[in-house]
């Protein structure tokens, strides 16, 4: 019996392999394309550049260079935990806040947007900064071009200390709510602060119009 049965498989086999080969491919394509492409295209501020884009544009395309441990730790350990969270800097949102963003984002857990699979974002320590004014502007890209119904901004107050405090509501500086910005891939508004020095954490949340979808990044700045 088992005789026949390995004969008929053999007979079978010039049809069965490939199609085995065929099923095989698309398993891999699949697979490929659930990794390399974002779940969703949508967008994120990359200037000052949030955390994950920053990580993302630095080291996106090195990101297995053993160097990065040392000239970029925060980004190495971020890579560690969950390299999609780079993959998909333009995905840090939730549906649904009904502008509950206090509420429903515990202290620690603001810079992943209290996304697990990005809390890596929240680790206090030597996050790249990008240099600024008292006055500057901040950049949207948004590939899926969702406008605005508005943005929130803070600034981690002086005194805070990104590089090893964990970031909460009560460490932050409400500095302005801004209006709506029709659908565009880049919205750019002013901000106007004063009194910083150093490192601060940008606290943004973006208010997407399409539907109730809210997004909310730390970008690492230094006031010179
Ligand atoms: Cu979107």
């Amino acid at each position: 019996m088992r005789k026949q049965s390995s004969l008929a498989g053999r007979s079978r086999s010039p049809f069965r392999r490939p199609l085995q080969a065929l099923v095989m491919l698309f398993a891999l394509v699949a697979g490929a394309l659930t990794w390399s492409a974002p779940a969703q295209a949508h967008g994120t501020i990359i200037s000052p550049a949030t955390r994950a884009y920053q990580c993302w544009k630095t080291w996106g395309s090195n990101h297995t260079n053993p160097a990065m441990q040392t000239q970029d730790p925060m980004c190495w350990q971020a890579f560690q935990a969950n390299p999609d969270t780079m993959w998909n800097w333009m995905s840090a949102l939730r549906d649904g806040l009904g502008g509950q963003f206090q509420a429903r984002t515990p202290d620690g857990t603001l810079c992943s947007n209290n996304l697990s699979r990005n809390s890596s974002l929240d680790k206090p320590g030597q996050w790249k900064t990008t240099n600024v004014s008292n006055n500057f502007s901040v950049q949207l890209y948004d590939q899926a071009s969702h406008g605005a119904d508005y943005f929130k901004v803070y600034v981690s107050k002086q005194g805070f200390d990104p590089k090893t405090q964990t970031l909460g509501w009560g460490n932050l500086d409400f500095i302005t709510q801004t209006g709506r910005y029709a659908p565009a891939q880049n919205i750019t508004f002013p901000v106007q602060t004063s009194g910083y020095t150093g490192h601060h954490i940008l606290f943004v949340i973006w208010q997407a119009s399409h539907l109730d979808q809210a997004y909310m990044w730390c970008s690492d700045v230094n006031f010179g």
